[in-house]
């Protein structure tokens, strides 16, 4: 426990003044934390959640951060236990850091923006930008100004509708999505594009779980996880690939707790030893706040990055060695399996040394435990999603689940983690640049008008079809495209090249200082706030990583009075642009902008699984959306059972003089929202230009820790892109392998190094070197795109494959 002078430091108010920066010699190495949580974790949340918002309005908010008459965490997507099994203090650090942010007192408000031309805030930092504070009114950037000026909604819902109404067809605009948007206003703003005639419904998704929905659908004939709460607490085996959930889902920790005090166990595959994955001080017990804490990995695996096909086919092979596969169920319910069996038969255990850079013997012990257990789970996130062969990496994951039948039973099962509170939920309500015809149906039935049926833009092709000039308007439900998505140098020019760039947002972000020739602010209600329309109070729903739904009413007062909810904005949106048309359909726009349950009456006759939407979420604890494998083990495949995949490994080969970068979060972020400096659990503080380097990877390079080094990514086209002045850090990561931040180190990641299938950025595997600082030349934006150069590694970075 820690002394009572520290613990007072901890609690100081945090009078930070906002926009102070920091660059790479600022950062400071600490001691690396040996358990997640604690008394230090429920301090920062009371300081962070006082600096921003003041004692009493954090006592009041976070008493109703996930409660059932309360809010929902606009934090991670991880679930809530059921209604009589929540607590007092139903949230995470990082859940008050995300409710902080939103309830701040901070206002960047018309004499912000008065004060600052937009020239000057795209020199600010996305941690300055953000901790500017609420935006309170609509802010209009006109062609050919310098500084943002308010204007009446009435006049920025025409603007938009007028340059929509412009264009020479419907697919000039696109529509991105954020996966903290509500259930209401996903499915409000499908419509809208829909209705306009455009599938260009990009969203985050596309650069976070695309993979595993692709995979998914594919292997099981549904894009979802197959687990709840209760399956994690009843698992004898848990294995975490690819994620940080003392992080990113912090009460993941209290499931994994529960888990291993009944007896399970877990295994861990990571790169780097996340703090979180080895052990827990419960802040909720006193065994946590006195630091005694449960262990929780058994088995932590340093996998090299990447290599988790080679791993996981690795540990299938085993099984079959060890007779532990469950025939009864392979027979019944899938296909595929004779032909895996002969693919595996031949797995080259050079190749999967390579792959995964794990001794042989730790593999052999986890298909030991593996073998031994008769319900397991299986975890992932980021550090599976976001490589080249995620899909193949995720439908692999998914054999060695079907092997042992460890689908539609209890305790066991597949759970992709995901990030955004509610981006199962966007996803569910039609938010997709791809229109199901099942959907399309639908939607034509209810209200009589006929979808696009062509596919639309992802955020990749996004991105290509402004740089081809074939997009001209941008309107965005949330989110900051700007900073999440890759090669950000070009991103950030070619977004420049738009007509009008129309953002849905709470606060000033990297988006909003990259303007085209125009470009509007439309600033919206957050959870925490009341939403009162003309027909009073209104609820909104999300889904939870576990297909759960249920209602979140905000109750603070919100931060200007002249704020919308966001279904009320597309809605008006809509209404002004569309009017009565499309011509024959009957979509009342009017009223859903001011009675979301009838939004709600509409999403239960158009969305599968919703029918009596409205009555249902009204329940205490929502209603869990259907789920056929996990219900009946019924797989809606062509085939009509679950797919056993056979996936080519493939090692990704670094050139000499060469590593690997991921991008990841801090735990002082929340995508490319900066809290601020302290990557608590790494020990890294002060400045986020750090690279994690393996000790040996440093004097093999020639690097010195602590020194301050320019990373260059190289790639195949021979252009390389350049982060500048970057602090190296010695830290246990696996060899051959880096970490460095996102959004920050978006420069580096080219826009075509994807996921096969999904279209993904591969964000998590990046070939870099290391130059002298200050070495590289400066573009305005901080990088150099050298395109037709130095093709000396060309041939080395492409894959290696073995079929
Ligand atoms: N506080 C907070 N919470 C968040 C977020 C946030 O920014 N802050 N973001 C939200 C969102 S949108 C998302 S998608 C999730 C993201 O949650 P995570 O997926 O946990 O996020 P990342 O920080 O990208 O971490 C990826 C993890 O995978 C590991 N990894 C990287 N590459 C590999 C690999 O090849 N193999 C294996 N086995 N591991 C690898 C990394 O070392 C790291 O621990 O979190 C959500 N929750
Ligand atoms: N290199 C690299 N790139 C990545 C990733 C990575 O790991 N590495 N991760 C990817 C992943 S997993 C994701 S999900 C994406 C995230 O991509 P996005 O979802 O686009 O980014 P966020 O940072 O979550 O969006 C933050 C902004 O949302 C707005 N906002 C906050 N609350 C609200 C609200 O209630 N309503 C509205 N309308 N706006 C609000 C604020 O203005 C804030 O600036 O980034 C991706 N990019
Ligand atoms: S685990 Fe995720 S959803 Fe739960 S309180 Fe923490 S940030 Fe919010
Ligand atoms: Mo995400």
């Amino acid at each position: 426990m820690p002394d009572s002078s520290r613990l007072t430091r901890m609690l100081e108010p945090w009078r930070g003044a906002p926009a102070t920066d920091v660059d790479a010699t600022d950062v400071d190495v600490h001691r690396r934390r040996g358990a997640a949580a604690g008394v230090e974790g429920v301090a920062v949340s009371v300081n962070r959640g006082a600096g921003q918002m003041g004692p009493l309005r954090t006592l009041g908010t976070l008493r109703r951060l996930n409660q059932v008459h309360g809010f929902d965490c606009m934090g991670c997507a991880w679930p809530d236990p059921d209604p009589e099994h929540r607590s007092f203090a139903e949230f995470c650090e990082n859940g008050a850091k995300a409710v902080a942010e939103e309830a701040t007192r901070r206002r960047a408000d018309r004499e912000f923006f008065a004060r600052h031309p937009v020239a000057e805030l795209a020199t600010w930092s996305d941690y300055q930008l953000g901790q500017q504070g609420r935006i309170t009114e609509p802010m209009l950037l006109r062609e050919g100004g310098t500084h943002y000026e308010p204007v009446s909604w009435e006049e920025a819902i025409g603007v938009v509708a007028d340059t929509l109404r412009g264009l020479d067809s419907p697919d000039e605009a696109v529509f991105y999505t954020s996966g903290r948007a509500s259930n209401e206003a996903a499915f409000t703003f499908q419509l809208l594009a829909r209705a306009y005639g455009t599938n260009n419904l990009p969203d985050c998704s596309n650069m976070c779980h695309e993979s595993t929905s692709v995979a998914l659908a594919e292997s099981i004939g549904i894009g979802k996880g197959s687990v709840t709460l209760e399956d994690i607490h009843e698992a004898e085996l848990v294995v975490i690939a690819g994620q940080n959930p003392g992080t990113n889902h912090p009460r993941m920790l209290s499931a994994l707790e529960k888990c291993v005090r009944g007896g399970g166990r877990i295994v861990a595959v990571n790169p780097l030893p996340e703090t979180g994955l080895m052990k827990f001080d419960n802040p909720q017990t006193v065994r946590g706040l006195t630091g005694v804490g449960t262990d929780l990995a058994t088995e932590f695996l340093p996998i090299r990055l990447g290599g988790d096909l080679a791993l996981f086919q690795a540990l299938g092979a085993l099984l079959l060695e060890r007779g532990a596969v469950d025939q009864d169920f392979v027979d019944r319910h899938t296909t595929g399996f004779e032909s895996w069996k002969q693919h595996v038969a031949d797995l080259d255990w050079d190749v999967v040394d390579r792959a995964t850079g794990l001794p042989r013997e730790q593999i052999e012990r986890v298909a030991d435990l593996l073998a031994a257990s008769s319900r397991t789970v299986f975890c992932w996130a980021m550090g599976v999603t976001q490589h080249k062969h995620a899909v193949l990496t995720i439908k692999e994951i998914t054999n060695l689940a079907l092997l042992q039948g460890n689908i539609g039973k209890p305790g066991a099962g597949l759970c992709p983690v995901r990030g955004h509170s509610n981006v199962q939920g966007d996803r569910t309500m039609g938010i997709w640049e791809k229109l199901p015809a099942h959907f399309a149906e639908a939607l034509r039935q209810e209200f009589g008008f006929d979808p696009p049926a062509e596919r639309g833009h992802d955020v990749v092709n996004t991105v290509r079809a402004l740089q081809e000039g074939r997009v001209r308007v941008m309107v965005g439900l949330g989110g900051n495209f700007a900073a999440a998505t890759p090669d950000s140098e070009l991103t950030h020019e070619v977004l420049r090249s738009l007509d009008l760039n129309v953002q849905v947002s709470t606060k000033p972000n990297r988006t909003h200082v990259l303007p085209g020739r125009r470009m509007l602010i439309l600033p919206c209600l957050g959870r925490t706030e009341r939403d009162v329309t003309t027909a009073g109070w209104q609820g909104l729903t999300v889904e939870d990583s576990m297909s759960s739904v249920h209602l979140s009413v905000g109750r603070n007062e919100p931060a200007s009075e002249h704020l919308h909810g966001e279904p009320w904005i597309v809605c008006r949106i809509a209404e002004a642009l569309l009017g009565s048309r499309p011509e024959g359909s009957s979509i009342d726009w009017a009223t859903m902008a001011e009675d979301y349950a009838a939004i709600r009456g509409h999403i239960g006759n158009v969305v599968p699984g919703c029918d009596a939407y409205d009555a249902k979420v009204q329940r205490p604890g929502g209603f869990v959306l259907p789920h056929p494998p996990r219900d009946t083990r019924t797989f809606e495949t062509p085939s009509g059972r679950a797919e056993i995949a056979v996936n080519p490994i493939e090692v990704l080969e670094v050139p000499e003089g060469h590593l690997l970068l991921q991008t990841l979060r801090s735990h002082d972020q929340f995508n490319t929202t900066i809290y601020g400096h302290d990557d608590r659990y790494r020990g890294l503080a002060g400045g986020r230009n750090v690279v994690m380097v393996h000790p040996d990877d440093l004097s093999a390079l020639g690097l010195a820790d602590g020194e301050v080094y320019d990373v260059v990514s190289v790639w195949t086209d021979g252009s390389e892109r350049v982060a500048h002045g970057y602090r190296v850090v010695s830290y246990p990561t696996a060899r051959g392998c880096a970490a460095a931040y996102y959004p920050e180190c978006n420069v580096l990641v080219p826009l075509d190094h994807v996921a096969e299938g999904s279209n993904c950025p591969a964000s998590k595997a990046v070939v870099v070197r290391f130059a002298p600082a200050g070495s590289c030349e400066r573009h305005d934006s901080g990088t150099r795109v050298k395109a037709g150069t130095d093709r000396s590694h060309r041939s080395d970075v492409e894959p290696h494959h073995l079929s």
